[in-house]
């Protein structure tokens, strides 16, 4: 059943230790405290389990020979997800989501790199040990990856990260996801499946416009002056998109580190806020610019579902007929909403980067670095030639910085 034969390990421990089982006891230098190892031995074998065991802990890895409290991580091989649950059902462990569950993809990628892997690497190792398979059946399982993935990448708050972490738990629809009671879920993704239909239905220009209205409303209540600005795929003209971007800044001197934290706590009040997580301002100066092409910026940002009220059709003789009680029908919607907060003096340069599109964004940077020998980023231009940050009060000025023709937002959905 052996797959994997490693003579050297076998051969040192004999000389070690004079006999065929290790000590398991015996202690390696243990590098990665934060990873606590079980192999599930069903399916595998006993001799194999006792060489992967010795084989991690040689490289710095704890593992327990025993299921205790303290597992984090727990690895099968040839087994599926509803085996391994089973199987664990049957050691008492009724919450598996204290553990990570893995494939033994996963511990061949850390045995290999001599280190825990991330998810990414996961996954690509995943496609070498596909590589043994024949293209039809690679390619039919990566078409049932790929239509997983997008579902699962189209709630709000799920990343690839863990649409992979579910995939290998052997789920493949959202019906799946929902079902599995194990799951824990976070704020966002509880909020992403609570809203899913409306989140993954287009916001209209309309509706944009109308929640436009409200964040000016609300933001000019704590701050007059301010300069609240859509951007996004609406600036460049789209009709629809998928959130609102708003770009909020005060001009002159005065600044409010607590707008986003009033703004939200007046919606809440108001009843309209359905969930939001703020991200504080993470801008250092001496951090700019980025020579990331693809950097997250460094404002405080705030990520939102808005609760938008929406007028009922009037449509009394259909709903007479039909029998409905109107105080049934759901006259909101949910939407997605992105508040993000600029210093005046960075404003131009955060409208250009939050109007994207991202391909011209990432074209514009990689221009500047490449052409002009400067670096761009949402909230600077900086000249390594001339070592110095070239200041704007809007778009045109950074254009003609950028030595370029100024191009209109509507003409930017590279
Ligand atoms: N952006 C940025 N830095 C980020 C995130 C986004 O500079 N960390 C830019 C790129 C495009 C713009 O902000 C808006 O982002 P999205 O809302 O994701 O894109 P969109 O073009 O508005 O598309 P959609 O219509 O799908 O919302
Ligand atoms: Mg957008």
């Amino acid at each position: 059943m052996d797959k994997i034969r490693a003579p050297a390990v076998f051969s040192q421990r004999k000389r070690q230790k004079g006999i065929h089982t290790p000590n398991l006891t015996c202690s390696y230098e243990i590098k990665f405290n934060e990873f606590v190892i079980f192999i599930i031995q069903r399916k595998m074998g006993r001799t194999r389990r006792i060489f992967l065991m010795e084989l991690a802990r040689r490289k710095g890895f704890r593992v327990e020979s025993e299921l205790s409290d303290s597992v984090t991580h727990i690895v099968a091989e040839n087994n599926s997800y509803p085996e391994v649950m089973d199987w664990l059902r049957g050691q008492g462990v009724d919450d598996s989501s204290r553990f990570e569950l893995l494939d033994i993809s996963w511990f061949t990628a850390c045995m290999e790199a001599g280190r825990p892997v991330d998810s990414e690497v996961k996954y690509r190792l995943m496609e070498i040990i596909e590589e043994g398979e024949s293209s039809r059946a690679k390619e039919v399982l990566n078409d049932e990856r790929y239509k997983s993935f997008k579902q699962f990448t189209s709630v709000f708050g799920v990343g690839v990260k863990t649409s992979e972490k579910w995939y290998r738990m052997g789920l493949r629809t959202l019906e799946e996801v929902k079902a599995d009671k194990t799951l824990k879920l976070s704020k966002m993704q509880k909020a992403g499946f609570l809203y899913y239909e409306d989140l993954v239905s287009c916001v209209s220009k309309a509706e944009a416009d109308a929640v436009s209205l409200i964040v000016r409303n609300t933001v000019c209540t704590f701050l007059p002056d301010a300069l609240v600005t859509i951007t996004g795929g609406f600036r460049r003209g789209k009709k629809t998109g998928h959130d609102i971007d708003f770009l909020i800044t005060n001009p002159g001197p005065r600044e409010d580190d607590e707008l986003l934290h009033k703004v939200v706590g007046l919606w809440k009040k108001q009843g309209l806020l359905l969930y939001c997580d703020i991200i504080e301002s993470t801008f250092l100066k001496e951090q700019i610019p980025s020579r990331k092409v693809d950097a997250m910026d460094n404002f405080q940002k705030c990520f939102a579902i808005l609760k938008l009220c929406q007028p009922r059709v009037d449509n009394s003789s259909y709903n007479t007929s039909k029998n409905i009680d109107m105080a049934e029908v759901k006259d909101w919607k949910a939407i997605r909403v992105d508040l993000i907060i600029a210093p005046f003096e960075q404003y131009a340069y955060a409208l250009l980067g939050w109007t994207g599109s991202r391909q011209f964004g990432r074209d514009l940077r990689r221009y500047a670095t490449h052409e002009k020998k400067m670096i761009l980023d949402n909230h600077a231009l900086y000249d390594r030639k001339k070592r110095i940050f070239l200041k704007a009060g809007s778009e045109e000025e950074i254009f003609a910085h950028l030595g370029l023709d100024y191009v209109e937002p509507w003409e930017r959905n590279a």
